[in-house]
């Protein structure tokens, strides 16, 4: 697991003015980490900072812009305000209490809580009191208003965003009614302090020098931590494809050497690209899986089935059919690229099909969803988990199935290696811990 998905997401939303990056200088302790401005509209985009709260752990806090500024510009910043809402496992709604409690309508604040809650996130109001010697007849009258306006049945703090001794009030609120879930199955759910992990890197002129990648890095971190030993085999993919006697050999009698000691070889993964050849290289009493069906599987939350669900589609499709091809960073694109070249060149070879097909790479989701019959999504392994969540539910919500780089290249040149790949995942569900 990397420490960058171990992050809590909390979104400062509301109205322009209300004290939102107020309150993350009073989280951070700092009175001048976000800038700060009497002018509305101060904050003009997202804006996230990353800290270390004793009680809650490594947090990332978006501040976002006030999503009542009705311009051009205030729909692009309105826009954005929301999909850190939906991200978020956290919202801190702010509102500005004497200003708006008596005469707002609420709106603005209502659509804020229900995106949050409609992707299953949580929501917290925070009430903050400009006025250090405001009436206290007054302030409760406008308090029993703005509660019945809003008329939400939500935890509430009321706080002064300017007084650093309420950093302490806020963080008591936060860790008393923030329910911090876990998400996370395990990455590599196999079990006993004892055993190899072959991992199966070919390299390709793609594979960037001096490091590997992410999911490599992870899923090595987990084996040592579960005590398990990785051990990283380099495959010439070229020689193998090619029929290379003396490439499956190499490979072979390593895997041989490995299932003969005494610790025993308890799982090869292999990059998606060489399951073709390593599958049926492998007997049945292998377990084998890959780098992208375990990102897949971890980054849904352990919800592999709704990635096979989705290969099913395929069988589905017609002729002018669309479908998307989405990767959640764009890194520089060599010759055989899985996901520009690769991908498309199998579903017409091997699938006989002449579908429309569109890419999408980066952080930002397309607009027009519905449009697609399916999503081939890489293991989306450069987004935070609560972003890469946050694209499932709009697939949901726009009913396109969604597969996985990994399933698809298993599925597509031999169907039973889609559920060879995914055995782990389906037979270790119900054992939890690392
Ligand atoms: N007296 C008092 N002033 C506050 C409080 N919170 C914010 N302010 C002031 O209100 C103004 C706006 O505060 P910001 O934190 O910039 O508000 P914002 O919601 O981030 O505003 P935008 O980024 O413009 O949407 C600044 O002048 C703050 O100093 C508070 O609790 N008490
Ligand atoms: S985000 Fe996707 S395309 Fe980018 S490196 Fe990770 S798996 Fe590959
Ligand atoms: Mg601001």
């Amino acid at each position: 697991m990397s420490k960058q998905q171990e992050y809590i997401t909390i979104t400062l939303a509301g109205r322009v003015n209300v004290g939102k990056s107020s309150i993350l200088n009073l989280l951070s302790g700092q009175r001048d980490f976000a800038i700060v401005d009497a002018h509305p509209g101060t904050t003009t985009d997202t804006v996230m900072a990353r800290m270390e709260i004793h009680e809650l752990g490594p947090v990332k806090i978006i501040d976002t812009a006030g999503v009542d500024e009705y311009s051009q510009l205030g729909g692009k910043k309105r826009k954005k305000t929301y999909e850190a809402v939906e991200e978020a496992d956290l919202t801190l709604l702010v509102i500005d209490l004497i200003n708006d409690g008596e005469t707002s309508d609420f709106a603005v604040e209502k659509e804020i809580i229900t995106r949050a809650l409609k992707y299953e996130k949580q929501v917290l109001i925070i009430y903050n009191i400009f006025h250090h010697n405001f009436p206290s007849n007054k302030l409760k009258k406008i308090k029993n208003i703005a509660s019945q306006k809003l008329n939400q049945d939500l935890p509430c703090l009321y706080i002064n965003a300017l007084n650093l001794k309420d950093q302490k009030k806020l963080i008591a609120f936060i860790m008393t009614f923030f329910r911090k879930e876990n998400h996370q199955p395990d990455l590599i759910p196999i079990y006993g302090h004892k055993g190899y992990v072959l991992l199966n890197i070919p390299m390709d002129e793609e594979t960037p020098a001096m490091r590997l990648l992410r999911p490599q890095d992870m899923v090595m971190e987990r084996l040592l931590r579960k005590y398990l030993v990785p051990v990283l085999y380099r495959m010439d993919l070229k020689k193998a494809r090619a029929g290379d006697k003396a490439e499956k050999k190499r490979f072979l009698v390593t895997i041989e050497h490995l299932r003969n000691s005494p610790e025993g070889l308890k799982l090869v993964i292999t990059d998606s690209q060489a399951m073709d050849i390593v599958g049926p290289w492998l007997s049945h009493d292998i377990s084998i899986t890959t780098f992208s069906v375990i990102m897949a599987n971890y980054m849904s939350g352990g919800n592999i089935e709704m990635f096979v669900t989705g290969l099913k589609t395929l069988l589905l499709l017609k002729n002018g059919d669309s479908i998307l091809i989405m990767e959640s960073c764009n890194h520089d694109r060599k010759c055989d690229d899985i996901g520009t070249q690769q991908i498309p060149r199998l579903i017409k070879e091997k699938l006989n099909l002449e579908l429309k097909i569109d890419f999408s790479f980066g952080r930002v989701l397309p607009d027009d969803l519905k449009q697609y019959k399916l999503v081939i999504h890489c293991g989306g392994c450069m987004i935070d988990r609560q972003k890469y969540m946050r694209r499932i539910f709009k697939l949901r919500e726009a009913r396109v199935p969604i597969t996985n780089y990994g399933l698809f290249l298993s599925w597509i040149h031999n169907p039973e290696a889609s559920v060879r790949v995914t055995k782990i995942f389906r037979s270790n569900k119900d054992h939890k811990g690392n």
